[in-house]
């Protein structure tokens, strides 16, 4: 069996039966790397190194025109036809739905945690993603400090709204883990420790984020997903 995309020229396929992953370990990136280990799904993964612009390579540009991962090519898609997908939250959906697994088949609790898969896409994700580059990369030499400030705030509103959702539970959507945690626990991480803002957004008061964040940690799975891709 091979593969007919282009991606499979620059990062050709070992196991071309399996659903393949283009990644790295980044708040993005190791979402999908946890799903995969989570639903237990058969998966090769191919890193992706963005720092060396791979993520613009022709090859990886037929797979995902925006350039950027995580992206996915599952040969056994939606009706046994290949299925290839970029945006981690669509990835994070689809392998949900495909294996029955982290999203409630009742429409009421699966809509809702759609609504916190989109509240991490569209606020945790680029707000707290604003804070890594003022504070940790090219932004933090700038010498008007308040850019950086203005998504410190609103990351630290955030946080403030995710420990009131997780005051009297466990994960996201109750007793149930889900997608929601998955999407959420990369950027978590991110902002405390390699983005050095845990003082910044006042980290330490949000007691119940940080309960969720630990035993998230403790997952096995977690743990693996964490570092898929992290080598070649
Ligand atoms: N909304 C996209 C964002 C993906 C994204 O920003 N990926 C980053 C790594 S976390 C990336 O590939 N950056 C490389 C670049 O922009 O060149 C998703 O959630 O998949």
């Amino acid at each position: 069996m091979t593969l007919d995309h282009p991606i499979f020229t620059r990062w050709p396929a070992q196991y071309p039966g399996r659903l393949q992953l283009f990644s790295l370990p980044t708040p993005n990136g190791v979402k999908v790397g946890i799903m995969l280990e989570e639903t237990g799904l058969e998966y090769e993964a191919h890193r992706v190194d963005i720092m060396a612009d791979e993520s613009h390579d022709p090859a990886f540009l037929a797979l995902n025109p925006n350039g950027k991962i995580p992206a996915i090519y599952d040969p056994d898609g939606p009706s046994g036809k290949p299925l290839a997908l970029f945006e981690s939250g669509a990835i994070l959906l689809y392998l949900a739905d495909k294996t029955g697994q982290f999203i409630s088949a009742d429409p009421n609790t699966r809509f809702e945690t759609i609504q916190w898969l989109m509240w991490q896409m569209g606020g945790v994700g680029p707000m707290f993603g604003q804070v890594g580059f003022f504070n940790k990369f090219s932004g933090k030499d700038y010498e008007d400090k308040r850019p950086r400030d203005r998504y410190v705030t609103e990351s630290a509103r955030l946080l403030n709204v995710l420990d009131d959702r997780l005051a009297h539970r466990d994960w996201v959507m109750g007793d149930d883990y889900s997608i929601a945690d998955i999407s959420l626990l990369g950027w978590v991480r991110n902002l405390i420790g390699f983005y050095e803002a845990r003082e910044l957004v006042g980290f330490d008061r949000f007691l119940h984020v940080q309960a969720w964040f630990n035993r998230s940690l403790e997952r096995p799975a977690v743990q693996r997903g964490l570092v898929v891709t992290a080598t070649n």
